[in-house]
């Protein structure tokens, strides 16, 4: 038996590879930095974050992207001793108005896959593109899927049709060889997150089909021709079926992989809605990662024998595993812990982890939160629903718009922030910014105190704060608000909430 999701907290579009004994796998990371997180296990059950394929600014250039922009659906590969790691990077992204610039996709490759820094220069393709896959076949031609919008659309129906369009291309360049072939459509009007694979007599192409959302589901096809078909359908698509009103819910965008004794296992996200007051609540952390058993029968792949993705799988094989919800920075080490993200790619390097021993200490920035730029703001996902987020923070300010705190965030439209700045009248005081509703301030007593803070998550996010004594005499918090999960989580008005739930430090000066 074993719990999904594997990956807890904001973890979409899984792709995996295994290398010997052990599993590397990448998920999404949109307006983040680093981008192209990845994980490590040995089991599939214990995932460890080891680093990011996109760390440096001539990699990974995020600048003021929609919510849901950046780097989508990465895919990891794995090809006679160097790994390659694919993404796109979505510059611009408003579907409300059908308006996106298609991204030239592009792959960084590495042989340590372990060190970040290894991870080479982009390479970047002809082909445009979200949802990049690159087959290597036995006759040594690479291929390269995406999908983008058809060329020719299908007449008098309203559908996005997003396709899979596959070419030859010069690895080395990226160029590509021939003029891509369209090689997979839905009735849905979305076939994406597309992987080609070849075992046996057949090439298979896996697709995720129906959109994102609740009509998400996965397909497979397969050809003996070649990896631009003619495809054979399966009779069983799609291969399994979640619906709205199972606990996992939008599931597909799958990967495969073969473990040392030869079980089959897929990977997928899906996302985990909680029932309250009768209807279906956003989950808070977005879409996460699962993972479940997979069989061949008859050449044909079947996933969980075409069962609903659950909670809990109940097999003979792996084992139950519970995430630690505690953890703790003290700012001691040289560099950041993994696991901070900054929203877009900053321009200048506005923290120091030696200037005071054991703390963060942040150079506030000229944007705030609301800005879609790159503010002074460090994130880490949300993994746990019920947890608290305490920070101790040191901070006085001659001005009145300076301001330093701590963070729930969704994205630039809506978060909910609690932090110190200074009053008109030029004492310190708290200012609570919720995501809807009224700016509130409380003063405080002390001029010169540390001041701690905390978001308690939950069924709410609430938020309140203590003037730092000593550690042994330890001040009951003020309640200052609540935000509920449901505003939270709320769809913005431009772009989309790919991603989600991160809690964070911040400081700025406006
Ligand atoms: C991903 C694509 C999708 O690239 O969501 O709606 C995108 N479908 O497969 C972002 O994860």
């Amino acid at each position: 038996m074993y719990t999904n999701p594997i990956i807890p907290g904001f973890n979409p579009d899984p792709s995996i590879v295994r290398v010997g004994e052990g599993y590397f796998l990448v998920t999404s990371s949109f307006e983040y930095f680093p981008g192209a997180p990845i994980y490590h296990s040995t089991d599939l059950i214990q995932w460890t974050l080891i680093g990011h394929a996109l760390t440096r600014p001539s990699q990974l250039q995020i600048q003021t992207p929609e919510p849901g922009g950046g780097i989508w659906a990465t895919t990891l590969r794995y090809h006679q001793g160097t790994f390659y790691c694919l993404a796109a990077c979505f510059q611009r992204y408003r579907p409300q108005e059908d308006d996106r610039v298609w991204p030239r996709g592009f792959y960084v490759k590495t042989t340590n896959i372990r060190d970040s820094d290894s991870w080479s220069d982009p390479v970047y393709f002809d082909q445009v593109g979200f949802d990049q896959d690159l087959f290597w076949d036995d006759d040594g031609t690479v291929y390269l899927s995406s999908t983008y919008r058809k060329l020719d659309r299908t007449p008098h129906a309203n559908l996005k049709d997003f396709a899979v369009h596959t070419v030859p291309v010069n690895l080395e360049t990226g160029a590509s060889l021939a003029e891509p072939r369209l090689i997979r459509e839905s009735a849905s009007g979305v076939a994406e997150g597309s992987h080609l694979f070849r075992r046996g007599e057949y090439y298979y192409l896996f697709t995720a089909e129906g959109g994102t959302e609740s009509g998400h589901c996965e397909w497979v096809s397969r050809s003996k021709t070649g990896p631009l078909g003619p495809w054979e359908v399966a009779l069983t698509n799609p291969l399994w079926r979640n619906g709205l009103s199972d606990e996992v819910q939008n599931t597909g965008h799958a990967d495969l992989v073969e473990d040392t004794k030869g079980q089959w296992w897929v990977v997928l996200l899906g996302v985990r809605p909680v029932w309250r007051g009768g209807a279906w609540e956003e989950s808070v952390f977005g879409r996460e990662t699962f993972l479940v058993p997979m069989d061949w029968e008859n050449d044909w792949p079947v996933i969980n024998g075409g069962q609903k993705i659950p909670l809990e799988y109940s097999g003979p094989q792996l084992y139950q595993f519970e995430h630690p919800v505690a953890w703790r920075d003290d700012f001691d080490q040289p560099s950041l812990q993994l696991g901070w993200y900054r929203k877009n790619t900053p321009l200048v390097h506005d923290y120091s982890l030696t200037e005071r021993e054991g703390c963060l200490r942040l150079y506030g920035g000229p944007y705030n939160l609301s800005i879609p730029a790159c503010p002074t703001l460090f994130l880490r996902k949300q993994t746990h629903r019920i947890c608290t987020w305490e920070t101790r923070l040191s901070f006085t300010s001659e001005q009145k718009h300076t301001e330093a705190g701590t963070v729930v965030w969704w994205n630039y439209l809506t978060y909910s922030s609690i932090g110190v700045r200074r009053s008109a009248t030029g004492s310190r005081m708290v200012r609570f910014q919720p995501a809807e509703g009224d700016v509130l301030d409380f003063a405080l007593k002390s001029q010169l105190s540390d001041i701690v803070l905390t978001i308690e998550c939950g069924s709410s996010y609430r938020f309140g704060f203590y003037e730092f004594a000593s550690a042994e005499n330890r001040q009951t918090v003020q309640w200052v608000g609540e935000v509920t999960n449901s505003t939270m989580t709320r769809a913005p008005p431009v772009g989309a909430a790919f991603t989600g739930m991160m809690l964070g430090l911040y400081a700025f000066v406006s």
